[in-house]
């Protein structure tokens, strides 16, 4: 195992071509949702976004809110599902599992969804062309999911040895539930939940397509 990096099991995404803009995975028709966990939901276009689909399951005790032991036991569950040999350790190999088997589509790039474009940095007062801020594009998981997060069981790696230990798991669960309690009540309400940039940019669609339809008739 030494020497093995992230980087050799996973390079970053390459800037999309016209061929491979289409997420790698991805099923034409579906809506794709990564838990922040990092579990991929789907279900089709013609359904609710599935965000709902990763919250129901989740909520066990069926309350309509996530409480911190029902989003840990979730992670945890899906932590169960990535350590494939069950040592509690999360390593290169089943990482690379995940994101070929699991999570494909976090190898690739959603046209749906709206990319930053360059900005000038609000407190910056000098005038040269370098002062250009250049926003990171969503990639990855970051673009199905609530969290910025392109690839969430890396994200957890705190110590950087290319293993995620059920300890860091948890850790990150945390800061997740954490982030994601905007009104910092304990509990998850869906309502409370961000949209992911896909759902954004399929609700953007849907409107676009509706506007459309109203101006042919
Ligand atoms: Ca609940
Ligand atoms: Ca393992
Ligand atoms: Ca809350």
């Amino acid at each position: 195992m030494a020497g093995t990096t992230w980087a050799q099991i996973a390079p970053p995404p390459k800037a999309p071509t016209t061929e491979e803009a289409v997420p790698s995975g991805r099923v034409a028709g579906q809506s794709v949702f990564f838990s922040p966990s990092g579990e991929v939901f789907k279900s089709p276009l013609s359904e609710a976004y599935p965000t709902a689909l990763w919250f129901s399951g989740a909520d066990t005790d069926q309350d309509g809110a996530l409480s911190r032991e029902e989003f840990l036991a979730d992670a945890l569950r899906f932590f169960a599902v990535v350590d494939v040999d069950g040592n509690k350790i999360i390593s290169s190999q089943e990482n690379s599992r995940y994101e070929q088997e699991l999570a494909p589509e976090i190898l690739g790039f959603s046209p749906l969804v709206k990319q930053p474009t360059y900005r000038k940095r609000e407190n910056d007062k000098a005038t040269e062309p370098w002062t250009q801020a250049y926003q990171a594009r969503i990639q990855g998981a970051a673009q199905f999911s609530l969290i910025n997060e392109p690839q969430p069981i890396r994200a957890a790696d705190r110590n950087f040895d290319f293993r995620v230990t059920e300890d860091e798991w948890i850790k990150a669960t945390t800061a997740r539930f954490n982030l994601l309690d905007r009104n910092k009540d304990g509990k998850l309400t869906l309502d409370e939940l961000p949209k992911t940039p896909l759902q954004i940019g399929l609700e953007a669609r849907a409107a676009e397509r509706a506007k459309q339809q109203r101006k042919g008739k």
